[in-house]
């Protein structure tokens, strides 16, 4: 067995996207061995640490009345630091660049010659929308080219950071594709409605749905008020209900669309929930309206949980949601969406089929140990590139 890493993981601890990501494959590394440091303003939402092998290390960003806003990129840089010192790492991985490319950068250059081989990941909204925003463009472009790997979870978004932030074609920009758990995100023994019709009416009536499922951080790039558009237009013909997971700055957008549309009855809000699978497992499709999406983590739970998904056909979401485990329709058609709802849910055996096929392409395609074998073979290529470059 090869030598096993000292790994430092930089990532925000939010429910969903990177910061599951990130605190999935701390745990799988630790798993396997490495030594794994995670560094977040808090604990991961998703249970942390799993193993021995994995420690957390607090951000912490002290206010002072002078400062406006409290220096959390300058906060990240001295705790990567401190961890480095201490512990020694061979590779830091920063998870989302924005800012965390640019703390990582400055550490860098604290540590001299004993700093670590430095990978970026990005996600998505850290290149579309905030990275290439001109107030934090040119620092962030720099730090993820000068980092000694930078890795993404999709071709598309690939071609939006060579773009967007003018990476160079003389760099490479690895494709590393997102994962799930398949043990823990697996479909129901039973498929019936039952934990999800408690929500509307303890003890209510389970044959009653379909039951629709969506998951998310609420921002606007996630087009919540879709989800209403779409659940109304769904009840034309059948007594839907939709459950949503989460929070963020659209929820109350999406709850006065709903109010306004006749449907709080038909829906529930659950607000931040680390657990959701025992729901989400009965649902009968996941609806995912954004934007945009470079992958689309919460789908590929759905997807590996046995729901079939329902989205936009936009950005990274087609490598995901291939045709027979859900539909893309173009964007932003809530009649075609809430057609293409209705045409899976009005038929229990196409339901079932979609479901089955589902899971299966989770299996055959995102688990987690080729995943890690991927990201573990990337890590050691980075740091043995990175050493040769030093030697020179
Ligand atoms: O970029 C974001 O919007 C946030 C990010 C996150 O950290 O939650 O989500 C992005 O990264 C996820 C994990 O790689 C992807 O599954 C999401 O599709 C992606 N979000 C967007 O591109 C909007």
């Amino acid at each position: 067995m090869s030598q096993p890493l000292s790994i430092g993981i930089v990532c925000f601890p939010t429910l969903g996207g990177s910061g599951v990501v990130a605190s999935e494959l701390a745990a799988g590394l630790a798993q396997r061995g490495h030594r794994v440091h995670l560094i977040a303003s808090a604990h991961p939402m998703r249970e942390f640490p799993h193993s021995d092998n994995e420690r957390f290390h607090e951000v912490q960003v002290p206010p002072y009345p002078l400062l406006e806003q409290a220096p959390y990129t300058l906060a990240v840089a001295t705790k990567i630091v401190d961890v480095a010192q201490a512990h020694g790492l061979d590779l830091l991985q920063v998870h989302y660049a924005v800012p965390h490319a640019a703390s990582a950068l400055l550490a860098r250059h604290v540590l001299g010659p004993k700093a670590p081989a430095l990978v970026t990941s990005l996600h998505g909204t850290d290149v579309t929308k905030v990275g290439c925003n001109p107030a934090y463009r040119a620092v962030t472009a720099f730090a993820v080219a000068a980092s000694d790997g930078i890795t993404v979870p999709s071709d598309y978004l690939r071609r939006e950071a060579r773009e967007r932030l003018g990476i160079s074609e003389a760099l490479a920009i690895d494709v590393l594709p997102n994962f799930v758990d398949t043990d823990h995100f697996a479909p129901a023994h039973t498929r019936d409605h039952a934990p999800l019709a408690s929500l509307f009416a303890p003890g209510g009536n389970a044959a009653e749905g379909p039951y629709l499922f969506h998951v998310s951080n609420f921002r606007e790039v996630k087009r919540v008020g879709d989800l209403m558009e779409v659940l109304a237009r769904v009840r034309r013909e059948m007594p839907a209900r939709l459950v949503l997971v989460g929070d963020g700055p659209t929820r109350e957008l999406a709850e006065s669309r709903a109010a306004a549309l006749g449907l709080t009855d038909a829906v529930r809000f659950l607000g931040k929930r680390a657990e959701f699978v025992e729901l989400l497992r009965h649902a009968d499709g996941f609806l995912l309206p954004s934007e945009t999406e470079s992958f689309g983590v919460a789908a590929l739970e759905a997807l590996s949980s046995g729901v079939p998904v329902f989205a936009y056909r936009v950005g990274g979401i087609p490598d995901v949601v291939v045709p027979g485990v859900g539909c893309l329709v173009e964007p932003f058609d809530v009649e075609a969406l809430a057609r293409a709802v209705l045409d899976v849910v009005s038929n229990a055996g196409r339901q079932t089929a979609m479901s089955r096929a589902a899971r299966a392409h989770a299996v055959a395609h995102f688990g987690e140990r080729p995943a890690l074998d991927r990201y573990e073979n990337y890590f050691r290529q980075v740091i043995a590139r990175r050493l040769t470059e030093m030697k020179r």
